[in-house]
């Protein structure tokens, strides 16, 4: 009986071992045309920073705020939402088009506290995984209403809006942006983009703290494009990823989309609070678009549910609740304002402590513009190769478009950063 055991187990063990390796030769075949994607220019870095064992090692990658310490950070006016919800709530599935309560407070904040687009129930919106959700519903949205459409996208951008809007399908357009020279916008080529694309075209704009040069247009020049947009009836898409960042006062940081709506426009709004709240993980955002009358709005509103149901069939609750909760509360309002605004500040700090130990190293160059450009970001004009000898050289890790995330500076390491740069721009 032993024997016949041993045998029987013998025999069933060499049974599924040639029958996993027939199956595993069969899945194998599945996927032999499969290459390894491309690395993403932005969380590339994190992963590349994540890796190196050196602890001299900097991250001013992605655009993620950290305290003068370092270290990630979690708004007080968070942790006191998240001890009221705790408990209170059940995990019911939210409607497709997410929470109401989130939706209208974020309303509140793109369109005015008075709004009367809000109060005539001419916004559709919905609740989005973040602000990269809802660039990609209106881009989906974009695609099934106006098949024929494209999109003017700014030079520079954020990388990942030519990875949206081509895997939505719609076909790209650029518009100038960026004068390198300057180091400033370049609104004369600027304007005459938007004269000379086709009227009623698709434009995808920065409201405040572009990313990645942290140069915005003036009111007087935000002013100009929205009548020069009205000339050609054109759209504009709003991407609002850092409002409260540019300025340190949300409502100040609308202003862009403010002068679209007194002029008239329909415009279409992407909302994010990874930044603001400092809720990245938590995916909360929202897409709205503004429409001639309430009926319209309602079936723009079921469309964007029905670009949702299949994808990701409804929103996820925790970080609606938090913003509900806070933005819902005139205390916690006000102490979010508060916390933005330090935010924005310590930012502004390390600009003026980047520049200042730059200066008192000698460099030659001039980095007026760390000081002058706003939001996140620093576009210091480092080539890639001088990016290179960062990382290799001083485990400083940032893109290779030369853009720094202020957020990632601090009192600890600004002069070990300083003094990188200044060793890599002086010799190249
Ligand atoms: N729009 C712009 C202009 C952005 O810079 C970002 C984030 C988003 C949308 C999307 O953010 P969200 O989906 O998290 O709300 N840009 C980051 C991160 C901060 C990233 O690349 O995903 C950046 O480092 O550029």
């Amino acid at each position: 009986m032993a024997l016949w055991n041993a045998v029987a187990s013998r025999l069933a063990r060499h049974r599924s071992w040639t029958a996993g390796v027939g199956s595993s030769r069969a899945m194998s075949s599945w996927w032999h045309s499969v290459e390894p994607a491309p690395k993403d220019p932005i969380l590339g870095v994190t992963e590349a920073f994540l890796a190196d064992p050196s602890p001299d090692k900097v991250n001013v990658g992605v655009g993620a705020y950290r305290d003068d310490n370092g270290k990630p950070v979690v708004l007080e006016c968070v942790r006191e939402a998240e001890r009221r919800i705790a408990g209170s709530m059940n995990m019911e599935y939210l409607p497709m088009g997410g929470s109401v309560k989130m939706v209208e407070e974020t309303l509140k904040l793109a369109y005015g506290d008075n709004s009367e687009f809000i109060k005539d129930k001419r916004v559709a919106a919905v609740q989005a995984l973040s602000g990269t959700g809802a660039c990609r519903l209106f881009a989906e949205f974009q695609k099934r209403f106006r098949p024929e459409s494209q999109i003017y996208i700014p030079v520079p951008t954020w990388s990942n809006h030519h990875n949206i809007w081509r895997d939505a399908q719609v076909p790209q357009r650029t518009y100038h942006y960026y004068h390198a020279e300057s180091r400033g916008l370049d609104f004369a080529s600027l304007m005459d983009d938007v004269k000379n694309a086709p009227s009623g075209s698709f434009f995808l704009l920065h409201a405040c703290a572009h990313n990645p040069t942290g140069v915005d247009p003036s009111e007087e020049q935000w002013r100009e494009i929205s009548q020069q947009f009205k000339a050609k009836g054109h759209f504009a898409l709003f991407d609002m990823a850092y409002q409260g960042f540019a300025s340190g006062d949300p409502e100040r940081d609308a202003k862009s989309i403010r002068i679209f709506l007194e002029d008239g426009h329909s415009i279409g709004i992407a909302q994010s609070y990874a930044k603001n709240m400092g809720l990245y993980g938590q995916r909360v955002g929202c897409l709205s678009v503004l429409c001639e009358d309430e009926k319209q709005a309602v079936a723009v509103k079921s469309q964007l549910q029905m670009i949702a149901r299949p994808m990701y069939s409804n929103p996820p609750v925790h970080g609606a609740l938090i913003v509900s909760t806070i933005l819902g509360d005139p205390e916690l309002k006000q102490l979010w304002l508060k916390e933005v605004k330090g935010m924005a500040d310590r930012i502004i700090g390390m600009r003026t402590a980047l520049r200042e130990n730059l200066e008192n190293l000698g460099s030659s160059l001039s980095w007026k513009h760390i000081t002058e450009q706003i939001g996140m970001f620093c576009y210091s004009g480092m080539t890639p190769e001088q990016v290179d000898r960062l990382t290799k050289e001083f485990h400083i890790y940032m893109t290779r478009n030369g853009r720094i995330s202020m957020a990632g500076v601090t009192t600890g390491n600004v002069r070990y950063l300083a003094n990188a740069i200044h060793v890599v721009t002086e010799s190249t």
